[in-house]
């Protein structure tokens, strides 16, 4: 395979670090990807699943420790701390070389270190990236085929010798003491050490096309974002292309490929977790998925819930953490009303009831193609043009199920203030509110205050704004139970969302936090929703916003110059108008 200098001088200093056994080329192939399996079945890291009702599926276990992205050991790691700012880990390059270095000396001795040329996005698209990333753990190579478009395809990609994100992955001893994500916007690098789980392995996803994807989105004038893609097609045909941003397990891969509940209206998949958006030489936003497949929670996923993924989990899939039944399908809480008997939990011992059969950041891999409503134009190098924008988080309390922004300043302030309720996709307590601006908190690689900015700044690049929505599923009534159904319900709310874009449902109800349907502009045809329910997932209360608004001084507070004035001039008009 030819390679560039470049590379192939990076590659061999990261070789004479590791110490690797030997190195080997990845080219992506099929050929390649079943060398892996079969290697991985041999040595253990893959157990085959049920042939007949499974084909081509395997089970991964990780280690007990490594089961989720573990943000207190992720670090930006720019020249000056405040380039990093106040909601990132930081570290000075040197020292976190230094620290990392220890950890990666002869990390890999006896083992194969892998080279992994990879494209994010689709061939041919002037907005699509390469990597090179080099990994010892073939789960993160059979991944990563998965995940990004491997070999060739990257290479040609490359526009000049240096223009790839270098990422250098080790497992380590995979404990979580000597472990560390590390990014180095300034070199286009990353280096993690110490997991083999996800978003700190597969340096693809969150390390290159968020974190450093989002510090060169603001150089170079475009935005990378934690957001899905999705296609919304009315009964005239007409299909309105929406982006959302969802905090880690809140509902993105759910919602990009909702079965709709209202006939005629349908929904295509074009990306399930980040979307890179551009302006046109015409001022329209376009977005492209710069991933290849999806690499979604299991939990809760069910033929009611989710029959598009739970359809396409059926062949050629990887399942990472997963209950297996004694037939030897996967299984995991909410896939079925009663759990199997015999099971085996995640990690592979005799399941005690009340305990996680699997784990609750269990995950399935498997390519974006196998989608049943994937669309058909998902790989179209243009990408889709966006109309509007969705924000969405995980709250038991306060925040209506949708609301609608006064203008795209507004959204970015409401895109800022957004809070969320903690999940088990990053280690730590799960259920603890905390501000997550645009669900970008684990992922925006630069200040956060410059980020606002920079989203101020699109906003008078593109020639018609999309209209900026907020959402919420998660409300809970009284009685602790949710007052939206969600699910293939939402497909109402979007409804709204798509009406209101081409200047429909012009009855709105005004509020000093946007425009909310009134309750009967949202179709609820053949929906057994009291509608006390609807009126309290629509509510607006002055008392409860005025209290959740109290910290957001001292959040925006943070950044100080850097925080942009337009926003927190909307903090202060949405405060006067719940006073006046
Ligand atoms: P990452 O891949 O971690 O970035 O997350 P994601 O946003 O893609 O998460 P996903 O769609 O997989 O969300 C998973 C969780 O959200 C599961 O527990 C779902 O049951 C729950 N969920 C998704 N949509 C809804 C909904 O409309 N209502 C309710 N109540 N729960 C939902
Ligand atoms: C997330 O946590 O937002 C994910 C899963 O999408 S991971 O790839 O592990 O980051
Ligand atoms: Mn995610």
């Amino acid at each position: 395979m030819s390679t560039t200098s470049v590379a192939e001088q990076w590659v061999d200093e990261t070789a004479r670090l590791t110490a690797p056994s030997r190195t080997e080329w990845c080219d992506g192939s099929k050929a390649e990807y079943d060398r892996l399996i079969e290697a991985m079945l041999r040595d253990g890291t893959l157990l085959p699943l049920n042939s007949r009702t499974y084909p081509n599926c395997y089970l991964h276990r990780s280690h007990p420790s490594d089961v989720a992205r573990t943000e207190q050991l992720t670090f930006i790691c720019t020249g000056r701390k405040e380039d990093a700012g106040p909601t990132n880990n930081w570290m000075a390059p040197a020292e976190a070389k230094r620290r990392a270095g220890e950890y990666l000396k002869g990390a890999m001795r006896g083992r194969t270190m892998y080279v992994i040329p990879y494209l994010m996005g689709p061939a041919g698209s002037a907005m699509s990236r390469t990597g090179i990333m080099v990994t010892d753990s073939a789960y993160v190579v059979a991944s990563m085929h998965m995940m990004t478009r491997v070999g060739q395809v990257a290479l040609q990609a490359m526009r000049r010798d240096d223009d790839f994100i270098a990422g250098l992955h080790s497992l380590g001893d995979l404990s979580p003491d000597r472990r560390l994500v590390l990014h180095f916007p300034e070199e286009k690098l990353i280096w993690s050490v110490g997991s083999g789980y996800g978003g700190n392995a597969l340096l693809g996803k969150k390390c290159h096309a968020l974190r450093l994807g989002s510090a060169q989105a603001r150089q170079e004038g475009w935005l990378a974002e934690h957001m899905l893609i999705i296609g919304v097609e009315d009964p005239e045909g007409r299909v309105t292309y929406l982006a959302a941003a969802m905090p880690s397990a809140s509902g993105k891969t759910n919602l990009s490929m909702v079965v709709s509940s209202l006939p005629g209206w349908r929904a295509w998949t074009v990306g399930d977790d980040i979307a890179w958006m551009h302006v046109d030489s015409t001022g329209q936003l376009r977005a492209i998925n710069p991933e290849r497949g999806f690499f979604g929670v299991a939990p809760n996923t069910s033929p009611k819930t989710n029959p598009n993924a739970t359809q396409m989990v059926r062949s050629n899939t990887i399942f990472t953490n997963v209950a297996l039944t004694p037939s030897g399908e996967p299984w995991w809480e909410g896939l079925t009303s009663e759990p199997p008997a015999g099971l085996l939990d995640w990690q592979g011992r005799a399941w005690t009831p009340g305990t996680p059969a699997a784990h609750p950041n269990s995950r399935f891999t498997v390519l974006a193609q196998q989608c049943p409503s994937i669309a058909p134009n998902w790989e179209d190098p243009h990408g889709v043009p966006i109309s509007g924008l969705i924000f969405g988080s995980r709250r038991s309390a306060v925040i209506p199920l949708v609301f609608e922004a006064f203008d795209w300043t507004h959204g970015v302030f409401l895109g800022s203030a957004m809070s969320t309720e903690t999940t088990a996709a990053i280690t730590g307590q799960v259920g603890v509110v905390r501000r997550d601006p645009m669900a970008m908190l684990p992922f925006c690689g630069y200040n956060m205050g410059d980020y606002f900015a920079h989203w101020l700044a699109m906003g008078s690049r593109v020639a018609r704004p999309p209209k900026i929505f907020r959402v919420n599923w998660f409300r809970r009534g009284a009685d602790g139970k949710f007052l939206w159904p969600g699910f293939g319900d939402n497909m109402r709310v979007l409804k709204w969302m798509v009406e209101r874009i081409h200047g429909g449902a012009p009855d709105v109800r005004e509020t000093p936090i946007g425009f909310l349907p009134t309750p009967s502009a949202l179709d609820t045809s053949g929906l057994d929703l009291r509608r006390g329910k609807l009126d309290e997932a629509l509510r607006v209360d002055a008392t409860e916003w005025l209290e959740a608004l109290g910290d957001l001084d001292e959040f925006y507070g943070q950044f100080g110059s850097r925080m942009p004035q337009p926003i927190a001039r909307k903090l202060s008009d949405t405060r006067r108008g719940f006073a006046g």
